[in-house]
């Protein structure tokens, strides 16, 4: 147990070792409100966690009608019983006094309360006025990784079939787009081939701009508690911040930001050129390997090393553990996802499975990452910029089946060009062909780049916005329509991991006054538009979370993301999660997809015929079939291309943004959580001790960090990390002052997205949120010498 540990110092709990293919140990993890006894819980209430993609399985403890804690199950494949720090306190926020209770509307210039009929006959309303006006292209849905599945697959059913519209995304495209491209290049559909077992087998992991220490705590339990025991796997991190991934690795490489294309080339020039290849492997289940080899053939580490200032020998040491490995695990997330050549770095890791044979058995796990909870689920639904079901948009084929599982007419799903991906949707908004956005469950008006062109994009007159959402956010503050909506523990459905493990939440209390369960919003929607089958008959028919996930199993059926073996009564009765594809043949779930070869890439089946890595244009059916007429994996080449925003004398040094262990986002729920608010309650700015030297500056003066967009305002902490980088953590939303959301003197935010760029990778679309060039300058010195209590997380660190 840990209670009375205080977990927002003791990040990752006490040590559980285990040998390599032996189980992973349980812990009970349990943070209950201070004064609520385990005997005074009424309830435990099974869930699962939403403040990252791990899917940590836990219960809700109830009394009185209200959440007083929380504790990890035990029996779970994922988490066997541990919980973060987020989880353990972060359930705070829903009993938060400032949580939306009735609806709101825009009544000459002011957010004003209403009942629900008025703000859906409004949002409905608007609706019929622009398709009658303007046709379904007017109106675009922006949504999350934060609802549960049932949601998703209805709001894909009414956006695509309902209105008709191509304009509709998930914030999923700032956090995974990239996951799923990289997949879809290489395997020809999305899907996470390996499974978090495989930490469990792994003689050596590589993590690929993965912080995993501090944004999936439980996973890197796993990977601690394997480094406890015996014969421990040796790990190599790739990051330019000495992160408490990079204290436990054997080689870490600190690359300059926007360079892992030209270090992945050279580490699989080594690999190759040291003949460490699988090639029987290669020959039965890829294609492409010629053109790989000759492309990374002139990559050498002295190559790579002037590129990625990083030594060549390092370079070697990283290619001797990834090349020697029996059972390499890999993960891949932001620091690869969210920089200009992001898909073709991604897939560069696929290749290094692929030519090393590390796929499809224990240990040899590819994770390309998840961050949000249901991201997943975003994707398989179809409520990203993709069809639902891992459909390929391009084949008629795909588009006539989903006709018939929805009964209507193929011509009345928009596939005349790809879904438009959420940059351009917002892109139509500021161009005004987007009249009417709804936004569901992300906040852009904090994580989207370029803070100053997005609120000028959503407090335009003629945008209609409607944004439903827990709390007054920044993004609702500028909305026409405010939806209050019900969320975890209020509402039941279905999240799936970044492992594919499909968990069941469940409602626990009743949402505060008059918030709705986000299913229900859209079924109200639905049912207000009359939308109709091509017989006349609803479109949606389905009325609960039960019904609705019934409703998405049908449209799952055959597809790679198969969910037709499982039922909420099933997940119910499950001990633990279930991984997909679950189905008659496999009633227990999948644990690793291509155990037998590579199954999702055939012409006709694949999600995606693949697209150029440097244009992102998109291959079409004829060249796919000559590429690959059997439906192997695909080896894709990338040459290396230097990042679009380069340093220059005005601004020297490279901005990454990004996460902190204690918030989650843009913390409308850890901000609300004492104990996480109190750990991390204000921006900071880190840099190395050098480089801040460097630019006069010193640990604790109060900076400011510029772009050519905007500027942060931020304490500077000095720490171990790589010269002429400074990073920002994004979860900062305005400043909270009377005056407004600007600082007294109106000139720098608190948001690093106020300096970010407007850039995107060209394959996956994923904007570039770790690349982009900066100057910090002085604002006050420190008065005092700095305080901090220092927390795991920073144990190490080289200050
Ligand atoms: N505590 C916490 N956990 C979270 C979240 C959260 O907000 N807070 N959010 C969840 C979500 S949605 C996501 S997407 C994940 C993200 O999880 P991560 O990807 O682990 O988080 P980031 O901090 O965005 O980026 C990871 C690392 O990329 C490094 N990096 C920057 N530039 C480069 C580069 O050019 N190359 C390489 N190799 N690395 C680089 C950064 O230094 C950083 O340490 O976390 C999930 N978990
Ligand atoms: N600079 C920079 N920017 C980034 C990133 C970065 O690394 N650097 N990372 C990007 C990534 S990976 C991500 S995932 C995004 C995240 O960016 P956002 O999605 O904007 O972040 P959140 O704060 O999680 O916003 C989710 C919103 O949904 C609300 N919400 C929670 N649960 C529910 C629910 O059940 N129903 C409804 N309707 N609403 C709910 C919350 O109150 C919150 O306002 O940020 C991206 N932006
Ligand atoms: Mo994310």
């Amino acid at each position: 147990m840990t209670e009375g540990r205080d977990r927002t110092k003791d990040i990752w709990g006490a040590r559980t070792p285990y040998d390599p293919g032996t189980p992973w140990p349980s812990r009970a993890d349990a943070h209950l409100a201070p004064g609520v006894a385990a005997d005074d819980v009424e309830r435990w209430v099974p869930s699962a966690s939403l403040l990252h993609s791990n899917g940590d399985a836990m219960d809700i403890a109830v009394r009185d009608g209200r959440i007083v804690g929380v504790r990890g199950r035990t029996e779970d494949r994922v988490n066997r019983g541990r919980l973060g720090p987020k989880d353990l306190y972060g359930w705070q926020a829903n009993g938060s006094p400032d949580r939306l209770t009735r609806p709101l509307v825009r009544r000459a210039g002011r957010l004003e309360e209403c009942d629900w009929d008025t703000a859906m006959d409004q949002v409905a309303g608007r609706s019929r006025e622009l398709l009658e006006q303007r046709g379904p292209g007017a109106i675009g849905f922006y949504t999350t990784g934060q609802l549960f599945l049932e949601e998703y697959y209805t709001l894909a059913v009414l956006a695509r079939a309902g209105i008709g519209t191509n304009h509709l995304d998930g914030n999923t495209r700032l956090c995974t787009a990239t996951a799923a491209e990289a997949l879809k290049e290489s395997f020809g559909c999305d899907g996470q081939p390996g499974s978090y077992e495989d930490i469990d087998h792994a003689d050596v992991i590589a993590l690929f701009g993965h912080n995993m220490a501090e944004t999936q705590t439980v996973l890197w339990t796993r990977v601690l508690d394997r480094l406890a025991g015996a014969r421990p796997p040796r790990l190599v991190c790739v990051d330019p911040r000495y992160t408490p991934v990079a204290q436990q690795a054997e080689v870490h490489l600190a690359p300059r930001p926007g360079t892992n294309v030209a270090l992945l080339d050279a580490l699989l020039h080594e690999i190759i050129r040291r003949d460490l290849i699988d090639q029987e492997y290669i020959e039965t289940h890829t294609v492409g390997f010629d053109e790989l080899a000759a492309e990374v053939a002139p990559c050498t580490p002295r190559w790579a090393a002037g590129i990625c200032d990083v030594t060549p020998a390092a370079i070697e040491r990283a290619a001797e553990l990834l090349g020697t490995a029996e059972r390499l695990t890999s993960t891949v997330l932001q620091g690869v996802y969210q920089s200009h050549q992001a898909t073709a770095a991604a897939v560069q890791v696929n290749n290094l499975h692929l030519i090393r044979g590390m796929l499809g058995r224990p240990g040899c796990g590819l994770l390309q990452m998840n961050g949000q909870p249901s991201a997943q689920n975003t994707r398989e639904c179809g409520a990203d910029g993709d069809l639902p079901g891992f459909r390929n948009w391009q084949n008629d084929d795909h588009v006539a089946d989903l006709a018939r599982v929805w009964n209507v007419r193929p011509q009345d799903i928009p596939h005349h060009a790809p879904p438009t991906h959420a940059m351009q949707i917002f892109r139509y908004a500021e161009q005004g062909s987007i009249r009417m956005l709804w936004i569901t469950g992300t906040n852009p008006a904090v994580s989207l780049p370029e803070l100053s062109r997005i609120r000028s994009i959503l407090a335009q007159e003629r945008l209609f916005v409607v944004a439903q959402d827990l709390f007054l956010t920044e993004t609702a503050q500028l909305a026409d329509v405010v939806l209050p909506a019900a969320t975890w523990g209020e509402k039941t459905g279905v999240l799936t991991n970044a492992d594919r493990t499909v968990h069941l939440s469940e409602k626990a209390v009743e949402p505060p006054g008059e918030a709705r369960a986000d299913l229900d919003i859209f079924l109200d929607y639905a049912a207000r538009m009359d939308f109709r089958d091509k017989d006349g008959g609803p479109l949606i028919s389905w009325h609960d979370p039960e019904s609705a996930f019934a409703a998405w199993q049908r449209c799952s059926a055959g597809r790679p993301c198969d969910y037709t073996g499982l039922s909420h009564d099933r997940l119910r009765r499950a001990d633990s999660g279930i991984q997909w594809p679950c189905t008659e043949e496999a009633p227990d779930g999948t644990a690793r997809l291509y155990t037998d070869g590579i199954t999702f890439a055939d012409p006709d089946t694949c999600e995606s015929y693949g697209k150029d890595l440097v244009t992102g244009a998109s291959a079409e059916v004829v060249e796919y079939r000559s590429l690959n007429p059997d439906g192997k994996a695909v080896l894709r080449a990338a040459e290396y291309l230097p990042p679009h925003e380069d340093t220059s004398p005005g601004y020297p040094v490279q901005l990454i943004t990004g996460r902190t262990v204690h918030h989650f986002h843009t913390r409308t729920k850890t901000g609300r959580a004492p104990e996480l608010n109190a750990a991390a309650p204000d921006v900071w700015a880190e840099m190395s001790p050098t480089e801040a030297a460097h630019q006069g500056l010193s640990d604790g003066d109060l900076v400011q960090v510029g772009t050519p967009r905007g500027a942060v305002r931020a304490r500077l902490r000095t720490t171990a990390m790589r010269d002429g980088v400074v990073f920002v953590p994004f979860h900062y939303g305005y400043w909270d002052t009377p005056e407004g959301h600007r600082p007294p003197d109106g000139r720098a935010g608190r948001a690093a997205n106020e300096g970010t760029i407007t850039d995107w990778d060209p394959v996956s679309k994923q904007p570039l949120f770790k690349t982009c060039a900066a100057r910090v300058t002085l604002v006050a010195r420190r008065a005092t010498p700095p305080v901090r209590e220092r927390t795991d997380a920073d144990a190490g660190s080289r200050t």
